[in-house]
């Protein structure tokens, strides 16, 4: 707890462009909590070397993912904005919770069982035990909530079972953090090339995701070549998954429900909708381009943010570190 508020915890791996998956799913509703409460958004690095990554287009990724933290309207001055790999209590805290989750539970990750598959020749330990690094991120602050798409949810309920473990053993050490998921279909958007299947930042197939950062022409393009179904009619019918995902998307921009996207569209072809969706999508993100090109040339801005952000989750981090290594008996750190 921070002077009497309440902590949000949230973070998203600079692992590729972010998507409008990230964005609708995660990234659009951070800003909302920043009032009530202490928010930490964290982009989070570590997790993103579990698959192999290209050092240079991590290290650029990771200046864009917190630009875009900011053009999303995260104001720095009233969030702590920054890099995980820059405060070492995310690593110190990841190791220890190693050893208090269990093999069984991290066998159980889909999470972990789809990257194994996309990434069968590097299976590496870091895969496998990224929900105890996800668990620490979120329970160094004592973190109370985690604005995450609904793809999160398993993660977040094994931090909350190793904090109960934790707690259990030792006494009240970590608050218990809940999922905040929103209720909407854009919880999870899925791939505009496979509708069944999660729209995701790392998908080699372009056709699959629209970037934040797609130029218009770009992003239209990309819904028109939307896979759908060989009927006609825009409705949210089982079995239309291609549809129904265009019609989760266009509601996010507009807040417009299903019962309403579908009389907007009644007796409208496919060729109409998907250009609706697509010119709708370009639009809201227009603003957020302009802010980030504007935020992504002055480095040494995002570089001040890192700077800043790194010494107050820093500082935060402290007091949880050092009741956990009290509790556990680790001696103290000489000064
Ligand atoms: N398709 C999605 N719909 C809604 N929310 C989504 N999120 C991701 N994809 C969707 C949410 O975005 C946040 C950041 O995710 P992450 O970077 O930590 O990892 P992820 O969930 O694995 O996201 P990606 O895009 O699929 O990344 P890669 O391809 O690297 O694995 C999370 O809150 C997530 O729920």
């Amino acid at each position: 707890m921070y002077k009497d508020k309440k902590v949000v915890f949230s973070g998203i791996q600079p692992s590729g462009s972010l998507t409008i998956g990230n964005y609708l799913g995660a990234l659009k509703n951070f800003s909302a909590f920043s009032e009530e409460y202490r928010c930490y958004y964290c982009v989070v690095d570590e997790h993103a070397i579990t698959v192999r990554q290209n050092p240079a287009e991590l290290r650029r990724r990771t200046y864009d993912t917190l630009a875009l933290y900011v053009a999303c309207g995260l104001d720095p001055e009233k969030n702590v904005l920054f890099v995980q790999s820059h405060v070492s209590g995310h690593a110190e805290l990841g190791w220890i919770l190693d050893c208090y989750t269990m093999f069984g539970e991290l066998s159980r990750m889909t999470q972990f069982k789809d990257k194994s598959k996309k990434n069968a020749d590097n299976i590496n330990a870091g895969l496998f035990t990224y929900p105890a690094l996800m668990a620490a991120d979120i329970l160094l602050y004592q973190t109370e909530l985690v604005p995450v798409g609904d793809d999160q949810k398993q993660h977040l309920e094994i931090a909350r079972d190793i904090a109960t473990r934790f707690n259990g053993i030792y006494g009240d050490t970590f608050i218990v953090p809940d999922a905040f998921i929103n209720k909407t279909p854009a919880a999870r958007i899925m791939s505009l090339a496979e509708p069944t299947k999660k729209m995701s930042k790392s998908d080699e197939n372009e056709n699959a995701t629209v970037r934040i950062l797609d130029d218009r022409d770009t992003v239209i393009r990309k819904f028109k070549r939307a896979v759908t179904d060989s009927e006609s009619e825009i409705c949210a019918r089982e079995g239309k998954d291609g549809i129904i995902n265009l019609m989760s998307i266009y509601g996010a921009f507009t807040g417009k429900s299903f019962e309403e996207i579908e009389r907007e569209f009644d007796g409208k072809g496919y060729g109409e909708f998907k250009l609706a969706v697509g010119e709708t999508c370009a639009d809201a993100l227009a603003p957020v381009q302009a802010e980030f090109k504007r935020l992504s040339s002055d480095k040494a801005y995002l570089e001040s943010l890192m700077a800043k952000g790194a010494a107050e989750a820093h500082h935060d981090s402290l007091r949880t570190l050092s009741k956990v290594r009290r509790k556990i008996g680790f001696t103290e750190r000489p000064r």
